[in-house]
């Protein structure tokens, strides 16, 4: 289901007023603020094809209903979604979950709807039904050659399909690991999981990436072969320059520094990109920003200043990317939490006075660096994006569109109430 023009336009007037006095008022103290809404309009979030029905856990999952049943269906609710924000133009893909049958038709229907192509993901981490040897034991690691064969064999295969689909990168996340001590030699797994990478990273096209994802625990839980970000550096180095480290906010420990990891990735030229969510425990999938919005804000702060020193744009130097899972909320609500989350934190970071910055860190004037830091957090700047969304054709507040809409009611009716498995 389409937006009709006239009824984003209807909204947009309904508010223009009250957003017009809110925008002058933060627009008087910002230097160039039409450079600064254009970095925001460029600003696309990809959203995963996995993430448009209701998530669920072991404990269970409570399907709400208007769910997407098929991939051209995932890629409606995205273009919705981007129709609304103007903020979400790109789909990542995960592979067997959403094979595109017929290319063409489905890079059409993502033209329509706006939308491009991001990473690629493959599955190695679930035994598809039809599939000769199991990924138990694990894949890359897998002290069988025949199934690290077969592991490489799939990601070589969803290559494939992402050069259909102008994709330009193949993201892998493995949950090869060990369950118990003793069960796993750890070097071993290590470099049968880098050998198996090599073969993938042969098959890369010249203008292709692979992102190596690395999460500590879960599904195993006594060792990850890539479990932290040195491992993964690790490999992505021995790999090659088309390598690179994929940072899912999720897969740390409780009590690490993330800004600290990004901006060495970045500084090494070796940040892939994100996997945006939230957490107060463990890989818990919750809405950006809606646990630690200071962490994220703190994050952006890093990759704007590490960017900005290596002269790289923002929009496309890197990876942009949502990964979550909805397990109370309507998804495309909490996706537009979500990517308003990442924005705000972006806008943040923009607004840092820099040179002020610097020079608090080289007088180690701590409180001012504190003071200069947080003013910028404590921006509300929730008016710029909805002028840069303006701006792109957008709605000055998508939920209320949403709602006002009924949108998920019209889903329902059309799609039926019954839940549809997602795949995870
Ligand atoms: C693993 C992960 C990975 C995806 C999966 C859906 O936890 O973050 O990025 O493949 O979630
Ligand atoms: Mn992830």
């Amino acid at each position: 289901m389409q937006i009709e023009k006239y009824k984003l336009e209807e909204h947009n007037h309904s508010l223009q007023k009250e957003h017009q006095r809110r925008f002058d008022f933060i627009a008087a103290e910002i230097k160039d603020v039409n450079g600064l809404l254009q970095k925001l309009i460029d600003f696309q979030v990809a959203i995963p094809s996995w993430a448009l029905g209701t998530g669920g856990t072991r404990f269970g999952r409570f399907g709400g209903g208007g769910e997407p049943r098929n991939l051209e269906e995932k890629i409606e609710d995205i273009g919705l979604l981007h129709a609304l924000n103007k903020s979400s133009g790109a789909i990542s893909l995960h592979i067997p979950w959403d094979i595109p049958e017929n290319a063409s038709h489905i890079k059409a229907l993502a033209a329509q709807n706006g939308l491009k192509f991001d990473a690629m993901n493959s599955n190695t981490f679930q035994d598809q039904s039809g599939q000769e040897l199991s990924y138990k034991f694990g894949s890359m690691q897998h002290v069988d050659k025949a199934v690290r064969k077969q592991a490489v064999a799939h990601n070589i295969e969803v290559i494939k399909y992402g050069v259909e689909l102008d994709s330009k990168a193949l993201s892998v996340w493995l949950s090869d690991g060990s369950n118990f001590p003793g069960q796993l030699n750890m070097r071993g797994a290590f470099e049968r999981t880098l050998e198996s990478l090599q073969e993938i990273y042969e098959a890369l096209p010249d203008d292709w990436k692979v992102w190596v994802e690395y999460k500590p625990y879960e599904p195993n839980f006594y060792s990850t072969t890539i479990g932290d970000w040195g491992q993964s550096y690790l490999l992505s180095s021995k790999l090659g320059q088309k390598a690179q480290t994929l940072v899912d906010l999720g897969h740390h420990l409780q009590g690490v520094n993330i800004e600290q990891i990004v901006s060495l990735l970045l500084m090494e030229g070796k940040l892939a990109g994100f996997h945006f969510n939230d957490s107060k425990y463990g890989d818990d999938d919750l809405t950006v920003g809606s646990i630690n919005p200071y962490q994220l804000f703190l994050i952006f702060n890093e990759l704007v200043e590490g960017m900005d020193a290596r002269g790289m744009t923002h929009a496309t130097s890197i990876g942009w990317m949502i990964d979550a899972s909805h397990n109370v909320k309507d998804p495309i609500e909490d996706l537009l939490q979500s990517v308003e989350a990442i924005k705000i934190a972006y806008a943040q970071a923009l607004l840092v006075d820099t040179p002020a910055l610097v020079q608090a860190q080289q007088d180690n004037d701590v409180v001012q660096a504190q003071e200069i830091l947080q003013h910028a957090y404590r921006t509300d700047v929730r008016p710029l994006l909805a002028e840069a969304r303006l701006r792109a054709g957008g709605a000055l507040n998508p939920l209320t569109v949403y709602r006002q809409q009924t949108i998920r009611q019209q889903l329902i009716n059309e799609r039926g109430a019954k839940a549809v498995s997602t795949g995870l």
